[in-house]
């Protein structure tokens, strides 16, 4: 029955909550949930699940360019999204409603150097409110390692689920010049009439870049192969690129360098190069490689990924820091911002927690209608917004990506003293 993980004094406000999001297109955030559902953690800290497992994000950096460093991509990019999917119902229950961050609030934090693979330093910033955009920066100099991207949600109802179709991508760049385009998928969250919702999986994703194009297909229960969080990976040589694949001959399998996108050369061999591998399992546990002719030799049949307990992609919380010089936080950076309000849901104190966040959302509203009566802007820290973004379509013309080009928020480089390795 209806709320059957809800405590029963919250029932009624869980069917209401339900009841408007099913006559509601749009923006989620804003909507009133009942305090059961509530997270005590703003989405502009859900950036660091891209590099929860350091060492498997600095392994790319280690991978020879081309097919070899394109799957350390592939195998870092699926053993990142038991974290980003999963983790909230590991740790809390079930899937909850995050704080929704405020136009320019920050998160700064890093993973230490460990065996010399060096810091890796995470910087976050909401640009913008009203649709909620996320931008973020990952970098670690050691390695010469780069992700930008940026993040927005469009959601919809559709037969008792919620259908969230992610807006934005993220671009890695290896060694300055060698880049990946990262698309997202789309998310269906069941198990709401219970009161417990989870993640699934839908659709398709992408890697581009490499000289090779990675095709993820997504499935859940009831669908091809009816286990939850189902995935198939078809990695394949770009056209006319040869990719680095073995079966080229020797003198045309260069993988890669300066040059290598608008290189023809091996054009006359991409019917020798077109062999596909691919790459089957459930993403919250492990794979498989099923068609696995690799510049490596053959591994059909051994394990490709693998993000169970204990298994050897370790998982790290990144360490928040302040962003001010002295290193106390400022005003804008989440926990500080949002420091009662995630006490009070983590204590259960709801009556301080919704004050609190009153407070912050009508200053809020009160610094926008100031700026509009100024005529003035509320200024980006570390961002500046750009309507197209010339990498991703470059690299998204190759699997007919829609839409055709996307904004793009350029870091400027302007990273606080405290996070400066
Ligand atoms: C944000 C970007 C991350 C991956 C990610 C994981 C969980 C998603 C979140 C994104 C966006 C907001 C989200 C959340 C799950 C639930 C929440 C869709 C895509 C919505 C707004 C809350 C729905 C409310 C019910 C849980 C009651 O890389």
């Amino acid at each position: 029955t209806v709320g059957d993980a809800v405590p029963a004094s919250q029932r009624g406000s869980w069917s209401s909550f339900l009841k408007s999001i099913a006559s509601f297109s749009g923006d989620l955030s804003s909507l009133t949930a009942p305090p059961f559902i509530l997270s005590p953690v703003s989405l502009t800290e859900f950036p660091a699940y891209w590099c929860e497992r350091p060492d498997l994000f600095c392994a790319i950096a280690d991978a020879k360019e081309g097919e070899e460093r394109h799957l350390a991509v592939l195998q870092w990019f699926l053993s990142t999204l038991k974290d980003q999917y999963t983790s909230r119902n590991e740790e809390m229950g079930s899937e909850k409603k995050p704080l929704n961050p405020v136009l320019g609030e920050l998160f700064y934090a890093y993973w230490p150097d460990k065996n010399g693979r060096g810091k890796t330093t995470l910087l976050v910033e909401q640009v913008s409110h009203h649709p909620p955009i996320t931008a973020y920066v990952i970098e670690n100099k050691t390695k010469g390692l780069k992700l930008e991207g940026h993040n927005g949600q469009k959601t919809t109802f559709s037969s008792g689920s919620i259908i969230v179709k992610q807006i934005g991508h993220a671009i890695l760049t290896v060694g300055g010049s060698d880049q990946y385009l990262i698309t997202l998928p789309r998310l269906r969250i069941d198990g709401l009439w219970y009161g417990s919702p989870y993640i699934e999986l839908a659709d398709s994703s992408h890697i581009i870049g490499g000289g090779h194009t990675s095709t993820i297909e997504y499935s859940g229960k009831g669908y091809f192969s009816g286990k939850s969080h189902t995935f198939k990976a078809t990695v394949a040589p770009l056209p006319g690129m040869g990719g680095g694949n073995q079966l080229l001959p020797p003198a045309q399998s260069s993988g890669g360098g300066k040059g290598w996108f608008s290189s023809s050369k091996n054009a006359s061999s991409s019917s020798l190069a077109s062999a596909e591998l691919v790459i089957e399992g459930t993403w919250h546990e492990t794979s498989t490689w099923v068609k696995g002719v690799t510049s490596k030799g053959t591994l059909t049949g051994t394990k490709f990924h693998d993000v169970t307990p204990g298994s050897g992609a370790k998982k790290e919380d990144a360490i928040p820091v302040g962003g001010e010089e002295a290193g106390a936080m400022g005003e804008y950076e989440t926990r500080k911002l949002w420091g009662v309000v995630a006490k009070g849901i983590k204590e259960g104190d709801f009556e301080t927690a919704s004050k609190d966040k009153s407070r912050i959302e009508n200053e809020q509203r009160q610094k926008r209608k100031d700026e509009q009566a100024a005529g003035t802007e509320w200024p980006l820290k570390h961002f500046k917004h750009e309507d197209s973004d010339p990498v991703y379509e470059r690299l998204g013309k190759f699997v007919k990506l829609q839409p055709p080009t996307e904004d793009k928020y350029t870091f400027l480089g302007n990273y606080p003293a405290t996070l400066a390795a």
